[in-house]
């Protein structure tokens, strides 16, 4: 039965009493979406979805209204990360849809289950591209973008569409879905018995996929045999939700584990086996790598080249819920296909009590280097002067964070993302989030929104002050929705540094730099959060921590030494180079 909530107003003359009996297009849409618990939409109203919005508010959803698709849509799929059900982000037909549609790729390349859902305009007039408003075929530019892509044209078939979303948002490797919703399909009618039938409850949208024993054989001979076994953990081993399986294993193994960015925390970074403050190390002297929800890409150096150490000189161990992720960089010894948690589970259930411990040399040898990286880190960390730079800066927050570890770490920029990534220890699974696969700014406020929705928890967003710059407008959104989110930007005035010059000497400034000593704070303040400007590392902290306890949104702008980044932060190195010394 349709919620009464959702039910058109009630009526009393008996020439409406049929209507009472009718449903639409609207309320279909909420209800199918309530059916399977999604109870949250992100979205920026207008043609033709303002009234699906209202309505859903009206039905007991929350409907949170951004100022531009691209924030809602990475809200949206940092929720899918989080809760593990689809995020939703709604926009309106073309540009809306087209603003919505970076976030929705980007959530799939990460694996962040969404489903997009733009309206779109009359099908017959864009079909015969004879100039409707907001004129485009939505359905065929979003198709390469995401892992699916469904159009609703009559009522009765919303509940399929929306059940068809969901699973495949879901299912195998999740991603992004786009779901389009021509206006038409709104204002159709239905009985609304008939329209309740009509829905659909998903019934076990990610069934577990459980590893082939030969497969688990595979990979426990392989890892058996390692002198100097390593183990990563990526952020689908984060997104599994399985972290004490993936403890026990880790712990049991006596293995030492590399988390990349979003899989920090699922055991804590100050774990005794944690190697991540000897990553060059590990890499590149280990024998066996187990990768866990971790793939061989650009982040990875594809598995090969000077990072791994001597050609040849590995094997791998690859667990993926997707079969075609196996040998996509180098060959995989051991591939172990399935779901996360089923997959860790299987190798636990066959190390029985006396699997050996890794050799004490290369644990000894592991050690030694994480201390010796840790010492000659730490007087950085705790330099207290003005200008602050990024590691004076950086080691006050990771002090915030070390006494709030279950509060959410929003991070991106270049240095700002590369220290802080190596400064900022985390403690509890899920709560680093990150620009992710594509490096991509602007994901900064979106995040920040859904991470405090969706978790209750306060948020930091440590931004580069370009980074930023994408998303600041939301800081309004923040404030209209009374969010606990401490902004704290990185002002170093500028993209990676504030200090080059144009190289024409003409007037232009140089094409990295920004207006110089700019006021972040007063973003803040113009909707009614805290702003605060601070130029040392104890003036952070005691702003931030301010913010963390009181809840408040709050921007704080930390004045960086302009001349402190360098080029792209720790990844100049894919800036291309020519031996032509032309200007
Ligand atoms: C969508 C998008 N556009 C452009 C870039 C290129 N880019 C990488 S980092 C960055 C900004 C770095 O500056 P900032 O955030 O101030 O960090 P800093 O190094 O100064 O701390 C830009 C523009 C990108 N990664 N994503
Ligand atoms: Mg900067």
């Amino acid at each position: 039965m349709a919620d009464a909530a959702t039910k058109p107003k009630p009526v009393t003359t008996t020439a409406d009493e049929a209507q009472q009996e009718l449903t639409d297009g609207f309320h279909l849409v909420i209800d199918a979406l309530k059916l399977n618990g999604i109870n949250t939409i992100y979205g920026v109203p207008g043609i033709p979805i303002t009234d699906l919005g209202r309505k859903a508010q009206a039905a007991g959803m929350r409907v949170l209204s951004f100022r531009h698709e691209q924030h809602a849509g990475n809200a949206a799929a940092i929720a899918g990360f989080l809760t593990k059900k689809p995020g939703i982000c709604l926009t309106v037909s073309a540009p809306g849809f087209l603003n919505g549609l970076t976030a929705l790729a980007n959530a799939t390349t990460n694996c962040f289950p969404m489903i997009l859902i733009s309206g779109s305009s009359e099908r017959e007039i864009v079909d015969l591209q004879q100039g409707d408003y907001e004129e485009m075929d939505q359905l065929a530019m979003a198709r390469p973008l995401c892992k699916a892509a469904f159009r609703v044209l009559h009522a009765a078939d919303v509940g399929v569409g929306v059940a068809r979303a969901i699973r495949a948002a879901l299912s195998g490797r999740p991603g992004g879905v786009y779901l389009d919703l021509p206006a038409k399909l709104f204002s159709q009618v239905m009985d609304a018995d008939a329209g309740a039938r009509s829905l659909v409850k998903v019934i076990d949208p990610s069934p577990a996929q459980i590893p082939a024993p030969a497969a688990v054989k595979r990979a426990l001979d392989v890892l058996d045999s390692a002198k100097r076994p390593l183990i990563i953990l990526g952020k689908g081993a984060a997104y599994a939700q399985a972290d004490d399986a993936i403890r026990a294993l880790v712990e049991k193994s006596g293995i030492p584990f590399l988390p990349m960015s979003m899989a920090k925390g699922l055991l804590p970074d100050t774990h005794s086996q944690c190697a991540g403050a000897a990553r060059s190390m590990v890499l590149k002297d280990s024998d066996v790598v187990m990768l866990i929800g971790a793939r061989l890409n650009w982040l990875l150096s594809h598995g090969k080249g000077k990072t791994w150490g001597e050609p040849g000189s590995k094997q791998f161990i690859q667990i993926d819920i997707e079969p075609k992720e196996m040998d996509s960089n180098v060959a995989i010894v051991a591939p172990l296909v399935g779901d996360i948690g089923s997959c860790v589970s299987a190798l636990l259930e066959r190390m029985d009590g006396k699997w050996p411990r890794p050799p004490a040399d290369w644990i000894d040898a592991v050690n030694e280097r994480k201390q010796a990286n840790i010492a000659k880190m730490a007087p950085r960390l705790m330099k207290n002067s003005a200008p602050m730079d990024f590691h004076s800066a950086l080691g006050a927050l990771r002090n915030v964070i070390k006494q709030r570890p279950d509060a959410i770490l929003v991070n991106e920029g270049a240095n700002t993302l590369d220290l802080a990534r190596g400064i900022i220890d985390m403690y509890q699974p899920r709560k680093r989030l990150d620009v992710g696969t594509w490096g991509i700014m602007g994901i900064g406020m979106g995040f920040a929104v859904a991470a405090a929705v969706e978790t209750g928890k306060p948020v930091l967003a440590v931004e580069g002050d370009s980074a930023f710059g994408f998303s600041g407008m939301e800081v309004e959104t923040i404030c209209r929705y009374d969010l606990p989110v401490c902004v704290v930007v990185f002002n170093n005035n500028g993209i990676y540094r504030g200090t080059d010059v144009n190289p024409s000497g003409g007037s232009d400034v140089a094409t990295t730099v920004f207006v110089k000593d700019a006021r972040y704070e007063k973003l803040m303040e113009a909707f009614g959060g805290v702003g605060v400007h601070v130029t040392t590392p104890d003036e952070l902290s005691r702003a931030v921590n301010e913010a963390m306890d009181c809840g408040k949104p709050t921007l704080v702008n930390a004045v960086i030494d302009p001349a402190a980044g360098s080029e792209s932060g720790n990844i100049g190195k894919l800036n291309p180079q020519s031996a032509v010394r032309k200007k």
